[in-house]
């Protein structure tokens, strides 16, 4: 068994193994260690991760990439629309609000969720280290954003669990960084506690995390993040500036060609890397549209004067990080940067002023976030030992919830906050209410100014009952309510307490329609939970079922891993056919060459004659009829050659054999 972690980023996937000597990454098909995050649909199979990207030119309108973008999101939220304007294929709002792909696949218009994509490159990077590690792989830790919402993890684990993967964990993408840079850091004392600042600067979204850390012990103090903002943006304004410059040199309009957009973008981020290392970059793209070739160039002092809207925009996530970790400048030890977007230098720059010391580069910038999810993969499965280390990390959005007697009002707060923005990852609290009938618990985001605007601040709907026997009289309910591993909030259990009722519990509220509960911590290492402490009442579980408010249901699910089976079925056949195609073809390559090399002398001249002759149909055949034909065909073509090839290869290894026996007759 093996503990994989995965950082699936907006551009960049990576994969990472713990072994026996420590934390690898590991190598696609390609023997590239970033993987594109790339699904593309060709006309007889799929082409993933690199051969997507290889793809994209070619079929863009069939291509999905930036597919983190689009996860548990509506087709109408603000933002969302601005996405999919940039990508080349086609969607459209799927019945419950959300986004659905059409692309053309296998001759049809097929139509997905962007779970079903990302179910998709999953299933790419579970087959990458697979082939890697040579073991099945299903136990995984997978990064997410620290703003990722309710409903855009639970995607995650969806998309998860459609390509066979078992996540034991999402964790944030710093967490992971700092986690990996805890674990290896030596020299924490227990008493003092070192804080470092992680700021990742990715392909779409900015995140900075404050983490404090001992020895054995790391605790997260802050989570801040621009989610909008990434190296893409700085593409974008590049692209702006060449495509108007373009209009007026050269009177195109980029906008209006698809592919010249696509190759445009390409250009100017390639433009952007070599202006981190270069004072000029030139700017050439032949045939660009209209048969026009284009050239430029610019400044890195140009672009610096472009991009400092954007960086100004880098700073605020920054100084919010180290407000909510109520942190001075001279409590912070240090600041670690990570993530490729943050390459380019006028970044480090602007963190050297923010922070008042220049920004260290200690850990692998594109690596650290999958390293860290393997390592985190170590120490939850059962079959690895790894040290001791304690990560403890938090949500960093408020969660509430409310009855449908309204708000529940939670000691003083009326307004049902249940875990505030802060609260540690994993946690349970449990709920007491006074009750006769069904209950309906809503789960929702309390403070809009926390989140990502537009987010929906519905979570999800829990209905707990019906009550068994009947009870004419209102009865105690105990409901745990836990914010789990992957920051989810669910409802673990509920359970009747029947029998003597503790007064002192529950006071009928006096607030007009407003519920009254009583909240207990619930510690992860305390056996109580508060239920049984009386041995005259008696303690029956209710059933509860959840609604996860745009997510996936269990038959939804099941379909999308039925039909996730079916395409992968369908693509290893189609690979199994070109290489049986492909033995057929270099068959005939080989053999032609040897008949008049190798085995010339094992051979007439009329069988020479024939067997040429038939290598030269097959050739043929094979660029006309036989292009796209089953494995059979192509199978059964090869046996016929060999029928006629293997007669003299046969006599070559005869007399090959002769000849040998006969140099180590000489020998003795
Ligand atoms: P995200 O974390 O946002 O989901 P990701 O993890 O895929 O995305 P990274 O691989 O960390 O993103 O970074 C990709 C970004 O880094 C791209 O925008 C790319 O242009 C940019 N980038 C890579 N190398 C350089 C460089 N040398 N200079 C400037 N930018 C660079
Ligand atoms: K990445
Ligand atoms: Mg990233």
């Amino acid at each position: 068994m093996s503990v994989v972690g995965f950082d699936i980023g907006n551009e960049n996937c990576v994969i990472a193994a713990v072994k026996q000597g420590g934390v690898d990454v590991l190598l696609n098909e390609e023997s590239n260690r970033e993987t594109p995050a790339i699904v593309c649909f060709g006309e007889k199979q799929r082409f993933l991760g690199s051969s997507g990207a290889a793809s994209a030119m070619m079929n863009p309108k069939s291509t999905i990439s930036q597919i983190k973008r689009l996860i548990g999101r509506r087709f109408k939220e603000p933002g969302v629309e601005k996405e999919l304007k940039v990508l080349p294929f086609q969607s459209c709002e799927s019945p419950d609000g959300g986004i659905w792909i059409n692309v053309k696949y296998l001759g049809e218009t097929h139509t997905f969720t962007p779970v079903q994509i990302l179910g998709m490159l999953f299933a790419h990077l579970k087959d990458i280290a697979e082939k890697s590690l040579e073991t099945p792989v299903a136990d995984c830790v997978i990064g997410v954003p620290s703003y990722f919402t309710d409903l855009q993890r639970r995607e995650y684990l969806n998309a998860a669990s459609i390509a066979g993967l078992k996540p034991l964990r999402l964790i944030h993408d710093c967490t992971a960084t700092a986690l990996g840079y805890g674990i290896y850091k030596t020299g924490f004392s227990n008493s003092g506690t070192t804080n470092v600042v992680f700021v990742d600067i990715g392909h779409c979204d900015t995140q900075v995390s404050i983490v404090a850390f001992q020895a054995g012990h790391m605790r997260v103090l802050s989570h801040a993040f621009d989610c909008n903002l990434g190296g893409r943006d700085f593409d974008e304004l590049l692209f702006g500036y060449f495509a108007g410059e373009f209009k007026e040199k050269y009177n195109i309009n980029v906008y209006s060609n698809v592919k010249a957009c696509i190759r445009l973008r390409a250009a100017c981020e390639k433009l952007k890397k070599v202006l981190s290392a270069n004072a000029e970059a030139p700017l050439n793209i032949e045939c660009l549209m209209d048969e026009k070739d284009v050239r430029s160039s610019i400044k890195r002092e140009e672009f610096e004067k472009l991009a400092s809207g954007l960086l100004e925009i880098i700073s605020v996530p920054c100084k919010k990080a180290l407000a909510d970790a109520g942190l001075n400048l001279d409590e912070v030890h240090s600041v670690e940067i990570v993530g490729s977007g943050s390459r380019i230098p006028a970044i480090t720059r602007l963190l050297t002023s923010i922070f008042s010391r220049e920004p260290r580069r200690t850990m692998n910038a594109s690596e650290c976030v999958a390293r860290g999810c393997a390592l985190q993969c170590a120490m939850l499965s059962p079959v690895f030992r790894v040290k001791e280390y304690e990560v403890q990390d938090s949500i960093p959005f408020s969660i509430g919830i409310s009855s449908d007697e309204g708000p529940i009002c939670l000691g003083s707060k009326a307004n049902g906050l249940l875990f505030p923005k802060g609260q540690p990852i994993p946690s349970v609290k449990l709920l007491t209410f006074q009750r006769s009938g069904m209950i309906h618990l809503e789960a929702f985001y309390v403070n809009p100014n926390e989140l990502p605007s537009g987010v929906s601040s519905k979570i999800s709907r829990f209905t707990i009952g019906p009550f068994q026997g009947s009870h004419s009289d209102k009865v105690r309910v105990k409901v745990k309510v836990k914010l789990n591993l992957h920051g989810i909030v669910t409802v673990e259990s509920a359970s009747l307490i029947e029998g003597h009722a503790d007064d002192s519990v529950t006071e009928p509220s006096k607030m007009g329609k407003m519920e009254s509960a009583t909240v207990e911590n619930v510690h992860r290492h305390s056996s109580a939970d508060g239920v049984m402490k009386d041995k005259s009442s008696r303690r029956l579980q209710m059933s509860v079922s959840e609604n996860i408010y745009g997510g996936m249901t269990v038959a939804e699910l099941t379909e999308a891993q039925e039909k996730e089976h079916q395409f992968a079925q369908h693509d290893r056949t189609v690979e199994q056919i070109k290489d049986k195609k492909n033995t057929l073809e270099s068959y005939v390559y080989e053999m032609r060459s040897k008949l008049f090399n190798t085995y010339r002398s094992f051979a007439t001249d009329s069988e020479r004659e024939g067997i040429s002759k038939n290598l030269q149909q097959t050739e043929e055949w094979l660029y006309e009829d036989g292009d796209d034909e089953t494995e059979n065909a192509y199978t059964s073509k090869l046996q016929d050659l060999k029928k006629l090839v293997d007669p003299i290869e046969n006599r070559y290894k005869d007399g090959e054999a002769r000849a040998q026996a006969t140099r180590e007759l000489l020998k003795c």
